[in-house]
């Protein structure tokens, strides 16, 4: 197996250990170089695996037709070699260990090495051999998701072909006809594989004309891509819960959780376009703060460009996959997030009752004498969560966690930062750090004097009088059910 290492990155000892000097100061380019040369004449190409959970530099094409890379949020694409006309890649179903966020490890399964699996990106017209090896405990397979392609290679086992037994190795082999956004993931025992991570991206480039155009894709300056992905993994354990249908506790962007996933950093009045894909099991409202963004292309391909309209934020259905595109002409930190507001927190036990308005003081004294350790959450609201040194059992990411530059950001799961700079160099992808507000552009406190409130004197009374009069007023106290995980589910 091969390891693929970061371009440029000055190896790290134990990674130099691991691979004994010269190959861990490759770069991805020369990674699939050189398994190109040495396995030339192998029947079967040598898989490359990824060791890390970085988001990789775009991996230019070393051999084939050119195109414009993708860059794969806390990921990275499989190299492939040329074998006579064909683009051929391995991959490799294993178990394998993802960090989810720091200190926090999840066993997954997932392709070469990590959850998600490598991109895989080919140009449209290209012919594909995908070599699919099974190192799990059971049977495999893999569908193309999206893909036209002989139904023989359509992956649904037992309907296209016999499921891949352990150790087994399958060939796929199809031209990718249609240019877009695309996924891949098992479809044997899929409930299971899908909760263990099994999944992965595919990104067909279009065939340009001979001015380098294609009439609906356009060229961007930056092509991120991540799938939507959720986990149930009980805080303190590693490994998801198989069984579990909606109730999923971890909402993840390619196996990453707030704070864990990576900035999508860009130069200002760049053309951007983020690729998602759903293989969660519901709807994720993905929400872009300052910049409108249009959706250029859906799982059918790209949108014709009378159909488009600016929007926000775009509702991404199970198993869908959409391309939102703008111009990244503000430029901040804003954050990019699921608008669902529970897909923004790690992972908590349920039953907790909202205590917002309610006055502990005393109770607290008398509990504490009973549980020396008692603590009262959510009086204020949750944010204290953010600040709050909770012993967590090992390996638990905590709920809301991330500091930015003026405090605790309140966050987890699926949420990232938009970084638009000015000067941020062509083609770099490095963090360049917080954004550094001009002087005067920050909401600020009021030091001055507070108005009195004025209040609004003809309140109104609905659209039709009352037809008898009403009964002194009663105050409602809202109060979510203690215990169990009922009425969370999506
Ligand atoms: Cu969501």
């Amino acid at each position: 197996m091969k390891n693929l290492d970061q371009a440029g990155a000055p190896p790290r000892p134990e990674r130099r250990r691991f691979l004994g000097g010269s190959a861990a100061t490759a770069i991805a380019g020369a990674v699939a170089a050189s398994a190109v040369s040495r396995v030339a004449h192998a029947a079967l190409p040598e898989p490359v695996v990824q060791a890390k959970p970085d988001t990789m530099p775009p991996l230019e094409p070393a051999n084939g037709r050119p195109y414009r890379p993708v860059v794969t949020l806390n990921g990275w694409t499989l190299p492939w070699r040329m074998n006579q006309g064909v683009k051929e890649f391995h991959l490799v179903a294993e178990p394998v260990v993802r960090e989810m966020a720091p200190g926090f490890k999840a066993h997954l399964w997932g392709y070469n090495g990590q959850s998600p699996g490598p991109t895989i990106e080919v140009v449209e017209g290209d012919r594909v051999r995908i070599f699919v090896t099974n190192r799990l405990p059971e049977v495999t397979s893999i569908h193309w998701h999206g893909q036209r392609l002989p139904n023989g290679m359509d992956g649904v086992s037992g309907l296209n072909q016999p499921a891949i037994e352990p150790g087994k190795t399958f060939v796929y082999e199809f031209v990718a006809r249609r240019p877009g956004t695309f996924m891949y993931h098992p479809h044997a025992d899929e409930m299971v594989q899908m909760a263990m991570g099994m999944m992965g991206f595919w990104v067909t480039h279009p065939k340009l004309d001979k001015h380098g155009k294609h009439p609906l894709i356009a060229e961007v300056d930056r092509d991120f891509c991540f799938l939507l992905n959720a986990f149930d993994i009980e805080p303190g354990s590693a490994t998801p819960r198989i069984m579990t249908m909606l109730d999923f506790n971890l909402w993840a962007w390619n196996s990453r959780i707030f704070p864990g996933i990576d900035p999508l950093v860009v130069r200002q009045h760049d053309k951007v376009r983020v690729r998602v894909g759903n293989l969660t099991m519901t709807n994720h409202p993905i929400h872009i703060h300052g910049h409108e963004f249009v959706v250029s292309g859906t799982d059918g391909g790209p949108t014709p460009p009378g159909s488009r309209w600016p929007e926000v934020t775009a509702d991404i259905a199970v198993g869908q996959m959409r391309q939102l595109e703008f111009v990244a002409d503000e430029v901040g930190d804003w954050a990019m997030h699921c608008h669902k507001s529970h897909h923004t927190m790690n992972a908590m036990g349920h039953g907790v009752p909202t205590m917002i308005g309610v006055d502990h003081r005393q109770v607290v004294g008398e509990v504490m004498r009973l549980v020396p350790d008692y603590m009262v959450m959510g009086e204020r609201g949750m944010h204290d969560m953010t600040e709050m040194e909770m012993p967590l059992p090992d390996n638990t990411a905590p709920m809301m966690a991330g500091q930015g530059p003026f405090g605790a950001v309140g966050m987890g799961g699926m949420f990232s930062v938009l970084k638009v700079r000015k000067d941020q160099p062509r083609g770099s992808y490095k963090d360049p750090g917080w954004y550094q507000h001009p002087k005067g552009t920050v909401a600020y406190e009021w030091a001055g004097a507070m108005a009195e409130p004025a209040r609004f004197a003809a309140e109104g009374s609905g659209s039709m009088p009352l037809a008898q009069p009403l009964k002194p007023g009663v105050e409602v106290r809202a109060r979510k059910p203690e215990g169990g995980h009922g009425g969370h589910h999506q």
